[in-house]
This record gives C-alpha cells, sequence and structure tokens, in this order.
C-alpha cells in the first residue's frame, strides 16, 4: 500500500509537542553538532542528554549549549532511556517522546518525517527505518546487518507485525502509549529497542516506519557496541517475552 503522507506546516509558535532523549557515553566528537541541530527543530528546554557517566567532555558541552543534562543512575543504554521515559512522564505533559543516538549516525532534520507519520497515520511509534532508507558506505557492518535481519525475521515469526529496523536507534513514540508499558520494560543495554518493539506489537498499539538516512560514524568517534554480547541480549530478549 502506498502512504501519501500529508506535510504538517508548522512554525516557531507551532512547535511539535516532543521531548528529544539523546543516550550518550562518551560523545563529545559528535554530541555538540547534534544539539546544534536539534535546536533548529526543538526548544532548549525539550532536549534531554541522558548520560551514562562519560569521561569525555559530553557533559561540558551540553551545559554550554544549556540543554538539559542528567546522568543515569545504573548502566545501560536501556536504563538510560528507561529513566528518560520515567523523567518525561513524570515531568513533562508533552505529548511524545523521541530518542536518537548520539553518534550523529541519525538525522534529526528527518524528526519531520517521524511526527508527520505519526500524526496522518495515527500511530503509537515510528521507527527510523535505515534497512529501506539510505545507508552510507560503512555506516553498518555486515555482521550488524545481517543480524538486524534475521532479528526482525524472527520478531516477525514469533510476534507478528513486518517491521524491518527492530534495532534503530532513532523513534518517536506517543506518550499514551508508552505510558501504558513503560513499567514492563526491562533491558538494561542494547535490547531496549527490541523491547520496545515487541511490547508494542504484544499490546498491537501501531507501528509504522520512515526511510531516513544513515551515516557512519566521524572518525576519532568510537561505537559502544559489542556485536557479539548485543546480539546474545537481543536474542535472549526476543526468546524471553515470548516464553515468560
Ligand atoms: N546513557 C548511555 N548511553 C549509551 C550507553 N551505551 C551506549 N550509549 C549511547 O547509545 C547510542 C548508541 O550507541 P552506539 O555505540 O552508537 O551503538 P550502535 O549505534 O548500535 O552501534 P554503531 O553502529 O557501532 O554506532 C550512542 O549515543 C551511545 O553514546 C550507556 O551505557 N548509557
Ligand atoms: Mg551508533
Amino acid at each position: 500500500m502506498l502512504l501519501i503522507v500529508t506535510p504538517i506546516h508548522r512554525d516557531k509558535q507551532n512547535l511539535m509537542p516532543i521531548f528529544l532523549t539523546i543516550p550518550t557515553l562518551n560523545e563529545e566528537r559528535t554530541i555538540e553538532d547534534l544539539i546544534i541541530n536539534s535546536k533548529k527543530v526543538l526548544p532548549n528546554e525539550n532536549i534531554l542528554i541522558y548520560d551514562g557517566n562519560s569521561v569525555d567532555k559530553t557533559k561540558s558541552i551540553a551545559k554550554v549549549q544549556k540543554v538539559m543534562f542528567k546522568v543515569q543512575n545504573s548502566k545501560g543504554k536501556g536504563n538510560a532511556m528507561i529513566e528518560a521515559i520515567d523523567y518525561f512522564l513524570h515531568n513533562t505533559n508533552l505529548s511524545y517522546i523521541c530518542f536518537i543516538d548520539g553518534d550523529l549516525t541519525y538525522q534529526i532534520e528527518e524528526i519531520d518525517c517521524l511526527f508527520e507519520t505519526l500524526i496522518n497515520t495515527n500511530s503509537d511509534m515510528v521507527i527510523g527505518n535505515r534497512i529501506n532508507g539510505s545507508r552510507e558506505n560503512g555506516s553498518i557492518t555486515k555482521l550488524n546487518v545481517i543480524g538486524n535481519y534475521l532479528f526482525s525475521i524472527l520478531i516477525k515469526i514469533l510476534y507478528g507485525g513486518s517491521l524491518m529496523d527492530t534495532q534503530s536507534g532513532f523513534r518517536l513514540l506517543s506518550r499514551d502509549s508508552i505510558n501504558k508499558i513503560y513499567k514492563e520494560l526491562n533491558s538494561s543495554g542494547f535490547s531496549i529497542e527490541t523491547e520496545l518493539c515487541i511490547l508494542y506489537l504484544k499490546n498491537k498499539f501501531k507501528i509504522s516506519s520512515c526511510d531516513i538516512k544513515y551515516k557512519r560514524r566521524l572518525e576519532g568517534s568510537h561505537t559502544k557496541l559489542n556485536p557479539i554480547k548485543a546480539g546474545s541480549e537481543i536474542l535472549k530478549t526476543i526468546l524471553r517475552l515470548k516464553f515468560t
């Protein structure tokens, strides 16, 4: 089915009611540019850096850029995102929460597409789809492409739906939907995206996607992902949610 997304016209007075969360762990190489780009689409007070105790300049950059900065209590990307959701639900009244990785591999300007798709299709979550979108050479390793593909197939077999990029670090969620399931979130690390997808599928929440660009990390910026460790965590999460 061809989906025609109607552009939503907005200006500074008609801002998207989105709370943007950027999980970071030692992202000094990229976080400044990402914050500057984010401030072009959202007000400073709607931008939160949720940090995993970075030992580089991530914190001082966030302070200079005048966006909120919090250090997570427990370890792992998943725990940072769960704590951010808790903060969003209890300290803001915004209607949507968006996550984007802090390594500048996703383009925050494409939040327009996620927002328009969510509104036009009345979805509960919109995922930035790198598989259908354009991927810069070297942005994803072959191992990660294969892993992503296999996890998406397994999720489809066990839970239905037709998600193409279950591991994407750029997604927009409605407040109502995340409010219903956030207490069930249990993934401390890199399986959080998988867990979100599965809980949304199990609850029959509507999930859509937007084709997005995916760039490779800049020189001097380093991945935190150990593909074997993360892959086994993701597999365990897929099976745990089915059989427990
Ligand atoms: N708060 C927090 N953020 C984390 C932690 N681990 C990773 N991150 C952030 O999560 C985002 C995704 O991590 P990446 O290392 O880019 O993982 P990835 O995108 O799956 O892997 P690559 O394709 O190699 O970049 C980045 O913004 C990291 O800084 C953590 O323990 N706590
Ligand atoms: Mg990354």
